[in-house]
């Protein structure tokens, strides 16, 4: 079995091997014997230019640290304040700024020195999001020849809003330079498609391939899984039953929790979210005080100003929604800007009447199979899903799915969750479960890797996209 080199900003590094990303390529890692390239999560004053190399379980880490100005320009300007933003759809929250393109580039090209000449000639490359988008060019300008595949987490947008970055071509040429590229869904596979066909002058062949330079491109929608099995396991461990219990005072014998579980991003909706809940206590008057929203939102990239904005944006709406319906014994909307643990979730996904997944736009939304995966299927919740999130293309026959802009649509669908008959929850779920559990996080990672590696034995599984 060829080595694997799993290449992504972020690694798994001493932390729990928790989250999509990190579970799917550890455990190919420990399979294949593999190395995991990336940043060390450290900021240093006058950068450790090199690399820091240890082994965990069998698994090579090589991690090198930022300079202070690389974590401004490269990770928290570039990536988080022009990328994030434009394939998020979001062109007037980018900030393009000449300085910070360079120092991205230059991060690129540095990480592809440091990993180039610890790579053998058979290796499987494997690089991960929107950090690295011209990595697989650098290491071929150093000379490497071997398979290299890259996959995005995050959408990819339309054609005309992804130009709008001053330096576009630059990015998807450097993409192109891997022999396989991977999208959650197929509508960000076609915008690539397109994309590439009218501003790089690739010629598609079939949906599933490009030309380039005389180059044969795979390009496939791969939609990330979870592990499914285990987090249905971790819905009944102790820590869940915990969590479970000190949220029950609070419903009483007859609240029905409607629960969101988000990253603080602007691309999650949760504002949108909140206003559906107001718009929901407006309409059905019968619902106050039997309806309890919680919502988990840890702040997140807190340095970025648009970030503290929406944290401003949901104290206030939060608070005047409260102000607006609360009473005595009743808060409508619980928002904690905390995090909890994958156990303590599962149990909360467990006991939620309503799992209220709204993102703007999102590349897949894990939280969405997570919730699934904790339901019980005698008595399942009912997922309330943005059209607008990666997942709706696998989940769209299960779930209530919902234009997230559309207060008052969304409002209805909280209210026919919170109404379903058991019959109708039952057949949706069971549609939804096949899915989530069917086409996992190993089916994820063995259908990419098939591709990647044609020649290979990979587990012997076989995968059928089509699922
Ligand atoms: P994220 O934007 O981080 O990931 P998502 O897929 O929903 O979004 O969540 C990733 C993980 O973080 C999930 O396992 C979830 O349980 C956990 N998480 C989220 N909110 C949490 C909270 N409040 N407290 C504790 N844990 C929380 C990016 C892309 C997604 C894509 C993934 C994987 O933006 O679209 O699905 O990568 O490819």
């Amino acid at each position: 079995m060829k080595r694997l080199v799993g290449v992504s900003n972020r690694t798994a590094a001493g932390g729990p091997k928790a989250g999509g990303l990190a579970v799917a390529l550890w455990d190919a890692l420990v399979q294949r014997k593999g190395l995991w390239f990336g940043w060390s999560g450290e900021v240093a004053g006058t950068a450790r230019r090199g690399v820091e190399l240890f082994e965990e379980e069998g698994v090579e880490f090589a991690v090198t640290d930022l300079t202070e100005a690389e974590h401004e320009g490269y990770y928290l300007g570039y990536a988080n304040r022009a990328l994030w933003p434009v394939l998020h759809y979001r062109v007037d929250l980018a900030n393009f700024d000449e300085e910070q393109y360079d120092c991205y580039r230059d991060v690129n090209r540095r990480f592809a020195k440091l990993l180039y000449p610890r790579l053998r000639e058979d290796d499987l490359v494997w690089i991960h999001d929107y950090h690295f988008f011209p990595m697989a060019q650098d290491l071929r300008d150093l000379g490497w020849t071997g398979r290299t595949g890259f996959f995005l987490h995050v959408p990819f947008p339309p054609p005309e809003i992804f130009k709008s970055v001053p330096d576009h071509r630059a990015l998807a040429k450097g993409v192109c330079a891997n022999d396989v590229i991977g999208f959650q869904t197929v509508s960000d596979r076609d915008n690539f498609a397109k994309y590439s066909v009218a501003e790089l002058g690739a010629k598609q062949l079939d949906d599933e391939a490009l030309s380039l330079d005389g180059r044969r491109i795979a390009i496939r929608a791969y939609p990330i899984g979870i592990d499914a099995v285990e987090f249905q396991k971790l819905s009944h461990s102790e820590e869940a039953k915990a969590a479970i219990e000190r949220i029950e005072p609070f419903l009483g014998d007859s609240r029905a929790l409607i629960l969101g579980v988000d990253r603080m991003d602007y691309s999650k909706g949760i504002p949108n979210r909140f206003q559906a809940v107001g718009r929901l206590l407006d309409n059905a008057p019968e619902l106050h005080g039997k309806i309890a929203y919680t919502q988990i939102a840890p702040p997140s990239r807190t340095k970025v100003e648009e970030y503290a904005e929406l944290r401003e944006q949901l104290d206030s709406l939060a608070g005047r929604i409260n102000g607006d319906y609360g009473d005595l014994d009743w808060i409508p909307i619980r928002y904690l800007a905390r995090s909890y643990n994958r156990d303590q979730l599962a149990g909360l996904y467990r006991i939620a009447r309503v799992g209220l997944v709204t993102p703007l736009h999102d590349g897949m939304n894990l939280v969405a199979k997570e919730y699934v995966a904790a339901q019980d299927p005698e008595d399942p919740g009912v997922l309330v899903l943005s059209q607008f999130a990666g997942a709706a293309e696998q989940l769209k026959d299960g779930a209530l799915l919902v234009n997230p802009h559309d207060t008052a649509g969304t409002a209805d669908a909280i209210h026919e969750a919170l109404t379903m008959p058991l019959a109708e929850r039952k057949r949706r779920h069971e549609a939804l479960a096949e899915v989530v559990f069917g086409q996992d996080i190993a089916w994820w990672r063995e259908a990419f890797l098939a591709d990647l590696d044609p020649s290979g034995n990979g587990s012997g599984s076989v995968v059928s996209l089509r699922g």
